[in-house]
């Protein structure tokens, strides 16, 4: 006997016989298949257990994020000097106090702290920190991940690996057995765009390197690129650029770039995904919390994918008046593939505004959306939000189609978004790639 329908997570019934869909139905249907798909998430910089303390996780760390750290120094009268003198617990506890006891949490990212505590039923309204402290010591990190990951509704994460980072080469260094859910990136910031700063590393590493990134630079930071891949096996190489990054223009960087990282992802058969537009450390008084952004010039978009049509690109640009031109260059250039809306993007209206126009100009050959985790229990609230606002524009979308003459079945609905949250993403980067036959960290 076939099930004709079923319930979906708000109650209403959904048929699954593959017909064409009710008006009423179509939102059902996009809740339901929203809930049950597991999401890829293509950027974070969290870490399995194997790296220890690099793995953030906890209240403390979620109330010190740098995005509250921004919000905190706005409506306290405390001076980042004295803050950074504090202990993470002092600073977590001045944090709640100020943006959680004596205001209201209502910006995106402290509702995201009081999702995650409704999420373990902890208490969202006290004036301390004891019982949610209690809850999260009394966790096992391992099980935890686990946990976390499926709250989340996300299978697969991709880590941010910085090579050239002396604590997390380490324990590349050391060996470590992979992660089922946690895969590797490449990220090459320092090579990219600090050269002068780095490239002595390098150098006491036995890379016959120099300052200039000459002919012999360039291939030795080729085999470095190699050396680290076998490695951490990426599943793509990354960098974040600034506003004012310009390509083709003769530096180092772009020296290393065209000469090492795009032949290196080549023959890796790997993207290289370029995340333009950050304004670093306009205010260095609050740290992390003091990167801006700016409107950058895509022209090099246009110059990149047009030079190296056999690399891949997986763009996220940082600048709202960047995101409209981001679309029409895909539409140009198969091989860039825009992904997520980053960082200070990463607010629900501008999700809604940035995804509405993806899928007017693009259909599903996007990748909607990364949660830029920096604290393990965030992608709870940041994966929350994505789905809220889905589950808002895709019934929208399916009902001017259908309006439009073409009914939408359940099955669509699924291949749309098993499309947008993985295969774009596993298709696109090495997410595949890893055989099964490779020691897992279980
Ligand atoms: O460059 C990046 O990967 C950025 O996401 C981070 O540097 C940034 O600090 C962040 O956490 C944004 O959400
Ligand atoms: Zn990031």
């Amino acid at each position: 006997m076939s099930i004709e329908s079923i319930k979906s997570p708000g109650g209403g019934l959904v048929p699954t016989n593959g017909g064409p869909l009710t008006e009423e139905q179509i939102p059902l249907a996009v809740e339901d298949v929203l809930t049950t798909t597991p999401f890829v998430d293509i950027h974070t910089h969290l870490y399995p257990p194997a790296f220890g303390k690099l793995g953030l996780w906890g209240i403390d760390e979620l109330l010190t994020y740098h995005y509250l750290e921004a919000e905190f120094f706005r409506s306290s009268a405390a001076i980042p000097k004295q803050y950074w003198l504090l202990s993470k617990r002092e600073q977590a506890d001045a944090i709640w106090q100020t943006l959680f006891v004596e205001n209201t949490p209502i910006s995106e990212a402290t509702r995201g702290v009081i999702a995650v505590l409704q999420a373990f039923q902890l208490p969202t309204d006290r004036a301390g920190l004891a019982e949610a402290r209690a809850f999260f010591k009394a966790q096992t990190i391992e099980r935890h991940i686990e946990r976390v990951l499926q709250m989340a509704g996300v299978s697969e994460v991709v880590m941010t690996n910085d090579p050239l980072d002396p604590e997390e080469s380490a324990v590349w260094m050391k060996g470590i057995g992979n992660h089922r859910q946690f895969r590797a990136v490449l990220r090459l910031d320092r090579i990219l765009c600090a050269w002068s700063a780095h490239w002595q590393v390098l150098a006491s590493l036995g890379y016959e390197v120099d300052e200039p990134a000459s002919e012999k630079s360039r291939a030795e930071v080729r085999r470095f690129l190699m050396d680290w891949s076998a490695r951490m096996q990426p599943v793509y190489m990354a960098v974040s650029l600034p506003d004012t990054f310009e390509y083709p223009q003769e530096t180092a960087g772009n020296r290393l770039l065209r000469d090492a990282v795009l032949p290196a992802c080549r023959e890796l058969r790997i993207p290289v995904a370029l995340m333009i537009g950050v304004r670093k450390q306009v205010n260095p008084a609050l740290r992390l919390a003091g990167d801006a952004a700016g409107r950058a010039n895509l022209l090099v978009l246009e110059n990149l994918c047009r030079e190296f049509p056999d690399n891949r690109f997986l763009v996220s640009v940082l600048s709202r008046e960047n995101q409209h031109e981001l679309c029409v260059y895909a539409r140009k250039f198969s091989n860039l593939m825009p992904f997520g809306c980053w960082w200070f993007m990463n607010n629900p209206s501008i999700v809604e505004e940035i995804t509405r126009e993806r899928i007017e100009m693009l259909g599903t050959s996007f990748i909607p959306q990364h949660s830029d985790a920096r604290v393990l229990e965030q992608v709870i609230y940041k994966w929350n939000n994505t789905r809220r606002t889905l589950t808002r524009i895709l019934p929208d979308t399916y009902r001017l189609l259908s309006e439009d003459g073409r009914g939408v079945t359940r099955d669509d609905i699924q291949r749309d978004i098993t499309r947008l949250f993985r295969s774009n993403a596993e298709s696109w980067t090495g997410l595949h790639s890893r055989g099964s036959d490779a020691p897992t960290e279980t």
